[in-house]
């Protein structure tokens, strides 16, 4: 549902691992297929005759693409070694193996730059399953290791091909880029604090205003998870981006205590040409917040979103709904973003194999088809029939959405769309023709009568407080000394 519709954007991990792989010597080539299709890829297996493939899996939802594709491949070039990268397939390294049925040589969990090169030259020795973070049918080596420096290999932005296919909104095109990695907080519903073990890694300012400088699009998507926690860090991005005389438009996510504190950068950067902001609000109530540990109050939710008018700024927030929800809670959220000017998201609660929840969410989950898994759809009981649900989630999003992304929407986004047009942009326009065909109940509904082949390895039975050595994938610091 998102990248046929909201966004579609460059794969910034691949791009680094592969600068990483190309720097230590290799031949690397880089196939979205978010993109390009399963025959663009089988004729590069055809004429590249690659010795190695390397699949990014940061999503669950694309684990049966994956695994298809790797039998595929092992099927094609039976002597091709075949990995499997990234956020999400990190947290599910032996089932991933497991589903492979031999198609799949490794699981590499945690950040690919490092470890990647180290990979490929072990790929034929036993020494394979005793590296860090690597997982084998044969056994797996210790924690995986942080990349200490995040200047080193920037993303190999030449490798992907079509770029004019990448976009968000009317940020059309639009390029990624990373100014920092990681997060300080820990709610219970995310899996970013858990991948990097709770550290927070910056680029250099000169570093980063290069990178942002060699960029040709007009547009930039920021990936940081929480932008601009420390205000001198983004204030001496800011200035080594005015010496070079870099002028973009900017997308970027953060916190609504981050923006409170560091008001007068987030005004800062709207002049350097912060565009779309991006603010985890989750819940409207306090108690709903406790849960998700979000370690903020709806007063200064609310407070940020003043703050963000106040700049300027188009903000969109994102309200958690939950299985448990009846007509009436999806009523609340109608009535207040009807209310506020910002772009108002509806994601459903998903205990995702990484978060928290994952350990200590007690409902059992109704689904185990990694397809579901996308916050789109309903994967632990409904209080309404399912259904109902879908009708109450999709009535929602439907009249949110007409309110920013339909026709209507034309008067407030109309020149920047007539912009992306001339520059010879499609993408935000043919969103808009496609709109009523995406988001739809019954397509929703529906997704879940399909025939499961690959059924994700169910929770253990809830614990109320889960081990560390389960939950993260690169150690935290503090927890390393203590092991
Ligand atoms: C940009 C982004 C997106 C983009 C997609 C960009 C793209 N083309 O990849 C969009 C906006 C479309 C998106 C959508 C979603 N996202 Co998102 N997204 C991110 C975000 C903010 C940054 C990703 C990024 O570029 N990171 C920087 C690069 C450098 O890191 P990386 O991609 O992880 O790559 C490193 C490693 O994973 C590894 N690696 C990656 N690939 C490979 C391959 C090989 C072979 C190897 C060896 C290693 C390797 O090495 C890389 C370098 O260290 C992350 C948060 C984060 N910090 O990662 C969330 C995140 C990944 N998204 C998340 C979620 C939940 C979603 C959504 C489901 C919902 C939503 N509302 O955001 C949708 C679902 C999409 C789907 N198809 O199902 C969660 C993941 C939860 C989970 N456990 O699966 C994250 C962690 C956010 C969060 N805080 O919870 N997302
Ligand atoms: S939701 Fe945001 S603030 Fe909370 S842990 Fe995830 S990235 Fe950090």
């Amino acid at each position: 549902m998102y990248s046929e519709l909201y966004l579609r954007l460059e794969p910034l991990g691949l791009e680094r691992v592969a600068a990483a792989v190309r720097a230590a010597g290799h031949d690397v080539r880089l196939l979205d297929l978010q993109i390009f299709t399963h025959d663009d890829y089988r004729r590069e297996l055809v004429e590249f005759k690659p010795e190695a493939v390397g699949f990014s899996l940061n999503y669950l939802a694309n684990v049966p693409e994956v695994i298809d594709l790797a039998k595929e491949t092992r099927r094609r070039a039976p002597d091709c070694f075949i990995m499997v990268g990234g956020h999400s397939g990190s947290f599910i390294a032996p089932e991933l193996l497991e589903h492979g049925e031999g198609a799949i040589d490794c699981v590499v969990r945690g950040e690919g730059e490092v470890i990647t090169p180290r990979v490929l030259e072990a790929r034929r020795d036993a020494k394979l399953s005793t590296l860090p973070g690597v997982v084998t049918r044969d056994g797996q080596g210790p924690a995986p290791t942080l990349l200490e420096d995040l200047d080193r290999f920037l993303p190999a932005r030449d490798l992907a091909h079509k770029r004019h296919k990448y976009f968000i909104g009317v940020l059309d095109p639009c390029a990624s880029a990373e100014l920092t990695r990681g997060c300080p907080w820990d709610c219970s519903f995310c899996s970013a604090w858990t991948f990097y073990g709770r550290s927070y890694r910056k680029s250099s300012p000169e570093q980063a205003a290069e990178d942002l400088a060699s960029i040709r699009e007009p547009n930039v998507f920021l990936v940081d998870d929480v932008a601009f926690i420390h205000p001198e860090h983004g204030f001496a991005i800011g200035q080594e981006l005015e010496r070079r005389r870099v002028r973009k438009q900017y997308y970027l996510e953060t916190r609504c205590d981050v923006l409170i504190k560091n008001k007068e950068l987030f005004a800062y950067w709207k002049k350097l040409g912060l565009f779309y902001m991006f603010l985890g609000l989750e819940a409207l109530d306090e108690e709903a917040l406790k849960l998700h540990r979000k370690r903020i109050t709806p007063g200064e939710n609310f407070k940020a979103l003043e703050i963000a008018r106040e700049i300027g700024l188009t903000v969109a927030v994102n309200i958690i709904a939950d299985c448990d929800w009846d007509e009436r809670r999806f009523e609340v959220v109608r009535e207040w973003a009807m209310t506020v000017p910002e772009i108002v998201h509806l994601t459903v609660a998903t205990p995702y194999p990484g978060t928290e929840i994952w350990f200590t969410e007690a409902r059992r989950l109704t689904s185990r088809d990694y397809r579901l898994f996308d916050v789109a759809h309903a994967v632990l009981p409904t209080r309404m029939p399912l259904d109902k649900f879908y009708a109450e989630l999709v009535k929602t999003q439907d009249i949110l959405n007409r309110k920013h992304l339909g026709w209507s929407a034309i008067p407030k986004y109309g020149f920047p769309a007539v912009r992306a047009l001339l520059r010879g942009q499609t993408n935000y326009v043919k969103m808009l023709s496609k709109f009523a065909s995406v988001v739809n109940k019954n397509r929703q509904y529906d997704d879940h009568q399909r025939p499961v082949t690959y059924q994700m390895r169910p929770p253990r039975p809830a614990v109320a407080k889960p081990d560390p050595a389960e939950l993260f994938i690169h150690m935290p610091a503090r927890l390393q000394k203590q092991t």
